[in-house]
């Protein structure tokens, strides 16, 4: 058989890399970036390019697994389904609805099925008990988002393609191909950004890849940025350049923030962030002299005790420094599917309304409909009669992902039942009673439906399957419906196809009816004629697409985006440069963009609080991570773990002397939650007082079926973090700044 070539989008990260396949007898033969496609233009990690060994891998889930005595046994979907029905319904009839607790993982964020069909089976599940990985991620940024701007995606991303000074805190987008900034070879940008005169400065406890394409680097005492921000802030206003500029009439608070910024002088914040007071008055009047700057902050903002506040913080300095919504500066993306900030009408919206309900033991607040994964465990342990006794997770590994993992895995192992949306047995998924396997991701079609609306431009790119299905591993949205066929009471052989039209005809219906539609008026059973013979996530996404900003209206709008129209466009289509959105992008109910939202206000005195802390000598813990990797899930892949060990603990020399550590020998790390031996590694990369792990290793556990990720099994440093650590904001856990103690092993 002569090869052909295939192109699809890759999903393993958000930067949404087009990948060019070259496939022979039902096998991919070469993996390259597609130099055509419209955001990427070549570009491929290692990763991407290691996506054919993830799919041999031998110990990837190919068949339904239910547990048995001895341990899992292969079984048949029917056996499975049957094994779900018998066991999960009772259990909910007893115990009410909330009694199931659900976990979403990563992955499946950048799956095009659970994307689409998650939020359907959440809602016939009826439980409050809703966790995701947004909690031990970017949920801060998204309540900051939320009070500012009114929903949770409506997050500014730097415009790095025409900026001329980017001020980075908290992201090592050299390692992690950047986040809430899809962005493509950030390396080719950040270079880009100095050849035209600009300036990249990066802050961060550790002199990353990221800082070492930088023009400057400054080391931060950990969970210390917002008092950084604040006294960036306390300059522009103390020197009389805070000026929204284009956006002071769609704006509300720039006083406010004035005041609240009164006490944060670089004076006053130097010793609690390390950063000499005349240092961060250049760092503001250098970004306030810039033409046009970006201020962007990621994990290490967010997965901080003040989260919100930073992530606030840094729009905030883009506001006053005229940077908000405007080219070169942050800018909210158009994504062409399925965004709610791209239907409606500016001010038309109640807003975000956060607090709806709470956990049962530490009545901490949902936000944007989850509850904080920081209290998983407990809700299962510590709840009594209203707790949580099964446990559904999607493509998710909390054992690992999550805080104070021994806890967690205790709780999980104690639960009734647990069913796993899956394609591993892992350190998570070895706790279920059935696991489902997820498809490979070149055996299914692909759409990104929620990074584009993160991304630097407005594109669209669907991806058909590079492979045939793997024979008896059907789409995840099947799994998915079928799971809800079970729930519903249609029991374990309902008919997908009957649910999917149904959830197909109220998406439309929901389409016609939403304020601002784009397509009011239009004709309901026409429109469901129209996606004629699709199903699945295709039929949505092409009534998304054709209903959205760029969609053709189903024939309203000649040469609009539809499927189709993606279909024959494998490079996918570039619908421009980020514009201007402000103020039709608001969803606050004032229509404006709220600068200093109450609630975040009031969490300032517990900022004002740390001012006066001082260092006690002890070391605190941070996370990292390593272009090879990708959470807790790609260890299994030989090509991308072998070589030196990736998970060490980097300790600065100066430590390293103080606590009798030596580089390559073996350390205890201990917080109050638990302990892990470790390799130390010396270096000067790492600011004194800090210790750098990175999270999603410690596969040496019994049960898992990992042949390779258990030799290179690493140590897992959410077993050092702590459950009871979170802003209180946003719930979102502390991962990073958590006070630890080193020891040589003996
Ligand atoms: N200490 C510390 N902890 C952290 C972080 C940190 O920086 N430091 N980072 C946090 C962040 S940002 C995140 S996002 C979380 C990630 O947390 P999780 O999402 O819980 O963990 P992942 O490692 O992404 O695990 C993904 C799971 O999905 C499965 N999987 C992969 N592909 C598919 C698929 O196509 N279908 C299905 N059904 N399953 C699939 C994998 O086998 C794995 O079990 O970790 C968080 N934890
Ligand atoms: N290769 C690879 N790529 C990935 C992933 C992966 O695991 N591996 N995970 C994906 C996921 S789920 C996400 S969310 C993104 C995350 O993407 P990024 O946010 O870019 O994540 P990191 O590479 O961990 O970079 C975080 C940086 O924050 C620093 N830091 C820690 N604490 C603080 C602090 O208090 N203040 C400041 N200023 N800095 C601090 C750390 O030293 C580190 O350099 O990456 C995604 N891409
Ligand atoms: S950078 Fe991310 S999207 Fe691009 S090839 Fe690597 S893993 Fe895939
Ligand atoms: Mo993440």
């Amino acid at each position: 058989m002569p090869s052909s070539l295939k192109y699809a989008t890759c999903p393993l990260c958000e930067a949404t890399c087009g990948l060019e396949f070259t496939v022979q007898d039902g096998a991919v033969t070469r993996i390259r970036g597609d130099a055509d496609d419209v955001l990427s233009h070549g570009f491929i990690c290692p990763k991407g390019a290691s996506l054919a060994d993830l799919d041999a891998d031998p110990d990837r889930v190919r068949t339904p697994l239910v547990k048995a005595a001895g341990g899992f046994e292969p079984a048949t979907w029917d056996e499975a389904f049957a094994e779900i029905d018998r066991r999960l319904p009772p259990l909910l009839e007893r115990h009410g609805r909330d009694a199931l607790g659900v976990y979403v993982g990563n992955p499946a964020a950048h799956n095009f099925s659970s994307i689409l069909y998650g939020r359907v089976l959440l809602k016939a599940l009826g439980t409050r008990n809703i966790f995701t990985a947004s909690t031990v991620d970017q949920m801060p940024k998204q309540v900051s988002a939320g009070h500012m701007f009114g929903t949770a995606l409506s997050v500014p991303i730097p415009d790095v393609d025409r900026t001329d000074h980017l001020l980075i805190l908290g992201a090592n987008p050299l390692a992690s191909n950047g986040s809430l900034m899809t962005a493509p070879d950030m390396r080719g940008r950040l270079r880009a950004i100095r050849a035209r005169g600009g300036k990249v400065v990066v802050v961060d406890p550790r002199f990353s890849r990221t800082a070492q394409e930088a023009d400057e680097h400054h080391f931060i005492r950990p969970g210390t940025d917002a008092l950084l921000l604040f006294a960036m802030a306390n300059v522009f206003f103390a020197e009389g350049f805070a000026d929204p500029g284009r956006l002071t009439e769609h704006l509300n608070g720039l006083d406010d923030v004035g005041a609240l910024a009164r006490d944060f002088t670089p004076e006053a914040v130097a010793d609690a962030t390390g950063i000499g007071a005349g240092e961060i008055r250049r760092l503001a009047r250098e970004l306030g002299a810039a033409r046009r700057a970006a201020v962007y902050g990621r994990i290490g903002t967010c997965t901080q005790e003040f989260g919100t506040l930073a992530s606030w913080l840094v729009d905030v300095l883009n506001a006053i420094t005229g940077n908000l919504d405007r080219e070169g500066g942050a800018m909210f993306t158009r994504a062409a599917a399925g965004q709610s900030n791209s239907s409606g009408t500016a001010g038309s919206d109640r807003g975000y309304q956060p607090g709806r309900w709470a956990t049962r033991v530490r009545e901490l607040p949902e936000a944007f409909g989850e509850l904080p994964v920081a209290a998983l465990a407990e809700e299962i342990d510590s709840a009594g009669e209203d707790g949580i006794r099964a446990m559904l997770t999607m493509a998710g590994n909390p054992a690992v992902s999550a805080p104070n993992s021994g806890r967690l895995e205790a709780a999980l192992e104690s639960l009734d039942f647990m069913v796993s949306l899956d394609v591993y047995v892992n350190e998570t998924t070895r706790h279920a009673d059935v696991i489902l396997p997820g498809t490979s991701p070149l055996r299914r079609s692909h759409y990104d439906v929620a990074l584009y609306q993160l991304a630097i431009r407005n594109v669209a790119n669907y991806s058909e399957p590079v492979l045939e299905p793997d024979p008896g591993v059907p789409d995840e949205w099947r799994t998915i419906l079928r799971l809800t066929g079970i729930v519903t009471g249609q029991g374990p052989d309902a008919d997908v196809e009957a649910i999917d039209d149904f959830v197909a005809a109220e998406a439309v219906r929901r389409e016609l009816g939403a304020p601002g539609s784009r397509l009011q008026g239009a004709d309901g059973e026409a429109i469901a004629a129209e996606l004629g013979d699709r199903q699945g996530p295709e039929r949505l996404l092409d009534l998304l697409l054709r209903a959205g900003p760029y969609g053709d209206r189903f024939g309203e709008a000649t040469g609009g985006l539809t499927l189709r129209g993606l279909e024959d466009r494998p490079h996918g289509v570039d619908l421009g440069p980020l514009e201007p959105r402000i103020p039709d992008v608001l969803r606050t109910p004032s229509g404006k963009v709220e600068l200093a939202p109450e609630p975040i206000a009031a969490d300032v005195e517990r900022l004002r609080a740390a001012l006066d802390r001082e260092s006690n000598g002890h070391m605190v813990l941070i996370g990292r991570r390593h272009l090879r990797s990708n959470n807790s899930w790609m260890h299994n892949v030989e090509k991308l773990v072998k070589g030196p060990a990736r998970c060490t603990a980097q300790v600065h020399p100066d430590d390293a002397g103080r606590l009798g550590l030596s580089d390559g020998e073996p350390a205890r790390v201990t917080s109050s939650s638990g302990g892990i031996e470790i390799t130390v590694e010396v270096t000067e990369d790492v600011m004194p007082g800090v210790v750098s792990i990175p999270h999603g290793w410690g596969h040496d556990v019994p049960g898992i079926e990992l042949g390779v990720a258990s030799e290179h099994a690493g140590a897992n440093s959410n077993r050092l973090s702590r459950e009871d650590l979170i802003d209180p904001l946003s719930g979102n856990a502390v991962l990073n700044g958590i006070p630890v103690e080193l020891a040589p092993v003996a």
